[in-house]
């Protein structure tokens, strides 16, 4: 197996993880309770992975997930349940019911602790995370023993595992290894979310979406006392351009508050995110598993991008499961076949989500009744309400998935 330098150690595991984001650290925690071994390897620092911050709205079939998968204690004791989701527009705020409408509602508990919970429970029962791996490199995936090559501690080490599970992410090195088997799907949206995550008092108990003329505005939140909130922008603005005066005045002029009521607390982090929807089919080339991000992107703006994620692994963890127990690859098989409807929905939800409540630059004022018409519409049909609430909620899990005895 050519690798670039002399390898000075080697080790065997039966499946190399690439990416210590949720995808790799749930499929590492969940694969350990079927007794299959497993090795992270993670290019950053566990400081950087953990501190990183982004999703925070969990849909129920993953909250269930994350607590069999033993790592629920601090999600179910700070997570803040959404039995509704609120709308703003033309001077009016409308709540959808979805604990009325589908009986099921979301749970906001920040990816950031997602994370930290999942490596605290892999480094507690001795699981294996490689932090700052550098130069990770893939060998051998048209065969029955693949291998990761790569550095740590200045140091050439190669893992040979049986198969290999690509969690690294948009911009990992997965998906490029087998880029000439993949159809590309992409979809580029011409602006962008600038989030900030501040000490603000939550001006809602439950997310509220606010559809401006200016752009969109989002108000989330990830405690009692923060708050996380969104303001469209252009796909490339210039974060040097946004004081925090500027920031707040801006989301209170498209959220419709008062100054009192919006209070501009300090901003503990702010960055500017492209809005992407990608799919690679299929997600899977011999032995390599493609999952989560390095599969798929989504805009947030419909908050599956986790979720589906997290649907991924469960997936493949079972189709793990049933190789080593039953010698039965089919699920692995089919892992790809399975897993791209789901991923196509969540993309549909998606795109209808950004198309409805964003400034589409291109639309005139024609297009803008359309979206308040659209808006209206799920509001005054309550099949088009329990049609909203079903899809934003997301599916339960189903047998087929992953559920540990
Ligand atoms: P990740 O990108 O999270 O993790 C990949 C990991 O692989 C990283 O730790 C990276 O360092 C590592 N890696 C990369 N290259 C490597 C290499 N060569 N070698 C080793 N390691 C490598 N989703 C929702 O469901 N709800 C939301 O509210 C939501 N909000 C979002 C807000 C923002 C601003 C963004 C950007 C995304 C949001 N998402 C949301 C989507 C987001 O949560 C992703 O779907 C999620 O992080 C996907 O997790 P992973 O597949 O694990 O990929």
């Amino acid at each position: 197996m050519a690798t670039r330098s002399p390898i000075q150690h080697t080790a065997r595991t039966q499946v190399g993880i690439v990416g210590a984001g949720p995808s790799g650290l749930l499929l590492s925690q969940l694969l350990q309770l079927e007794g299959i071994s497993s090795v992270v390897l993670e290019t950053r620092s566990r400081a950087r992975v953990e501190s990183r911050v982004r999703a925070g709205q969990l849909e129920p079939a993953t909250v269930k997930v994350l607590s069999q998968a033993g790592v629920g204690t601090r999600l179910k004791s700070q997570g803040l349940p959404q039995p509704g989701v609120v709308f703003h527009y033309e001077a009016q705020t409308r709540r959808l019911d979805l604990e009325k409408l589908c009986g099921r509602s979301v749970t906001i508990y920040g990816q950031r602790e997602v994370v930290r919970d999942l490596v605290a429970a892999r480094l507690s029962a001795g699981g294996n995370i490689i932090f700052e791996a550098s130069q990770v490199a893939i060998h051998g995936l048209d065969t029955s023993n693949p291998a990761l090559s790569f550095q740590h501690n200045d140091q050439n080490h190669l893992l040979h595992c049986d198969f290999i599970a690509g969690c690294d992410g948009y911009h990992g090195v997965c998906r490029p290894a087998i880029a000439d088997a993949l159809r590309i799907f992409e979809c580029r949206h011409p602006f962008g979310w600038l989030g900030i995550l501040a000490e603000a008092p939550p001006i809602s108990p439950e997310v509220l979406y606010s559809c401006h003329e200016r752009g969109l505005a989002l108000f989330s939140m990830r405690s009692p006392q923060i708050s996380r909130l969104y303001l469209q922008c252009a796909s490339d603005e210039d974060l040097h351009q946004w004081s925090d005066e500027r920031i707040w005045d801006e989301l209170r002029l498209r959220l419709d508050v008062r100054a009192g009521d919006l209070t501009d607390g300090r901003i503990m982090e702010k960055s500017v995110v492209r809005m992407r929807s990608f799919v690679a089919e299929p997600m899977q080339h011999g032995r390599l598993f493609l999952v989560g991000d390095a599969a798929h992107i989504v805009p947030p703006s419909a908050a599956k991008g986790l979720n589906l994620a997290v649907a991924d692994v469960c997936s493949l963890a079972r189709g793990l499961e049933r190789f080593y127990a039953a010698d039965d690859e089919r699920l692995l098989r089919d892992y790809s076949k399975t897993g791209l409807p789901r991923v196509w929905e969540g993309q549909r939800f998606s795109q209808w989500m950004t198309r409805l409540l964003h400034n589409l630059g291109d639309g005139g004022p024609f297009d803008r009744r359309i979206q308040l018409a659209e808006l209206d519409r799920v509001f005054c049909s309550e099949s088009a309400a329990a049609c909203f609430a079903e899809a934003y909620v997301g599916r339960p899990m189903d047998a087929k998935e992953w559920t540990h005895p």
